[in-house]
């Protein structure tokens, strides 16, 4: 018979083994020199992420190097978002730094160019219908730290070029959809989704006839720290068109989106419920926000707005972006020049200190940039609401300004670095002569 600590010993132990469940780490890397390519360590990683989603079972991370991967060679070949799999992107890879990441540095490109063929001559005809699919799936779905490119659904269902996400709630974060293209949501359609999340997600240059980035079918879907850029539809809702939805966006910054039939940046069709909270709308093509159908509830509050809206605490005064979004010197989105500008904000910005600190949502930390999300700018007196004591004010948009606005080897602060902030940075250094 087992004593007593024994028992309890056990029981802890089974309690531990279901809490903490084991995570098995599976590599990828474009470049990885050793065989067999097994996904066991990153030089013996395998060469693509269709391996590493085949070989996939629960509880499991896909770390993935630098580089860029194809779904496959079919135009119906798709990455497969799965429960309870994080697949992680922007790592260093084998002979490189292995799991040191960044996501910038090491852009990780999930491309549905399957010739590759798109910048030197050929078109998207051949491209993947939907790069990445998340159906079904629930919030242990995890896309992080992904470029997703060069999709085009123009098939059937010609809606979400870049992910398509028919019933579900993956995670996504961190991720850039560029260039993709579709019938409706060039980059996403989400439809009867149950708060699906995208958070610091960057939407650009993605195009559609209608919906140029997200076609929010129904359901709903929460929008998190996200920028929306550059992106056009030929109709209506030049980055996102709303059917039948309920949407929540915070901290989100849409700028010069085109949608010459109305609503720029969104155009809403029937009984949508959306809210707007420590939003930027700004510099978008004709308008920023349209209803369409009389159902249509958008609550909007704590938001920089061009046109102006009904609700607390917005405001209509230029956002002050570090550079403004623009289509280059040909004046059309959708060719190499394009610039999708630097929406961070300028010191002075009325958009600073001007949030609702309370609309962040549980779990959000940090903002676009990876950067503390809410900070109080000593420069700016708070005209949004601060939490705690003293009061922090969130910003509106995706960035939040940085306290240190100015270089921090300004010693002297006139604006330049230069030998006089050496001099006053030794003589403190040394004490006084
Ligand atoms: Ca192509
Ligand atoms: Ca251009
Ligand atoms: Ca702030
Ligand atoms: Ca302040």
């Amino acid at each position: 018979m087992m004593t007593r600590p024994i028992l309890i010993g056990l029981a802890l132990c089974a309690a531990c083994c279901v809490s903490a469940q084991a995570q098995t780490v599976l590599y990828v890397d474009a470049n990885a020199d050793l065989t067999p390519h097994n996904g066991s360590d990153w030089c013996h990683a395998y060469l693509t992420l269709t391996d590493a989603l085949a070989a996939a079972g629960a509880n499991t991370t896909i770390r993935v190097a630098n580089g860029t991967y194809r779904p496959g060679t079919s135009r119906n070949s798709t990455f497969g978002l799965i429960d309870s799999v994080t697949i992680s992107g922007g790592h260093a890879g084998c002979n490189d730094g292995g799991d040191e990441r960044n996501i910038a540095r090491n852009e990780t490109i999930l491309s549905g160019d399957l010739a590759g063929d798109d910048q030197t001559g050929g078109d998207n005809s051949e491209n993947s219908y939907h790069v990445v699919t998340g159906s079904g799936r629930d919030a242990t779905a995890v896309l992080d730290g992904f470029t997703i490119t060069g999709g085009n659904a123009d098939g059937s269902p010609d809606h979400g070029g870049g992910l398509y996400i028919d019933g579900g709630s993956p995670t996504i974060v961190n991720c850039t959809f560029r260039r993709n293209s579709a019938g409706y949501g060039g980059a996403v359609m989400v439809s009867a989704g149950n708060d699906p999340t995208f958070t610091n997600c960057r939407f650009v240059g993605n195009s559609a006839p209608l919906g140029g980035a997200v076609y929010a079918d129904s359901g709903s879907a929460v929008f998190t720290n996200c920028v929306f850029a550059g992106n056009w539809a030929e109709g209506s809702g030049g980055a996102i068109l709303a059917a039948v939805f309920d949407g929540t966006l915070v901290n989100c910054t849409f700028a010069n989106n085109t949608g010459p039939s109305g609503g720029g940046a969104v155009h809403l069709l029937f009984g949508n419920n959306l809210t707007f909270a420590n939003c930027i709308l700004w510099g978008n093509t004709p308008n920023q926000i349209e209803e369409f159908g009389s159902s249509a509830v958008v609550a909007v509050d704590r938001t920089c707005i061009q046109d102006g809206w009904t609700g607390t605490g917005n405001i209509t005064t230029s956002p002050q972006f570090a550079r403004d979004p623009g289509p280059g010197s040909d004046g059309e989105w959708g060719t190499p020049d394009d610039d999708y500008g630097d929406l961070t904000l300028q010191g002075g910005s009325p958009a600073i200190d001007a949030g609702d600190s309370s609309a962040i949502l549980a779990g959000v930390y940090v903002d676009l940039a990876l950067n503390v999300r809410v900070l109080d700018d000593p420069n700016t007196t708070d005209t949004g609401v601060g939490i705690g004591v003293p009061p922090l004010t969130v910003d509106m948009g995706a960035y939040e300004h940085p306290i240190f606005s100015r270089n921090l080897g300004d010693v002297d602060g006139d604006g330049d670095v230069d030998l006089e902030d050496f001099a006053f940075f030794f003589e403190e250094f040394i004490g006084p002569r």
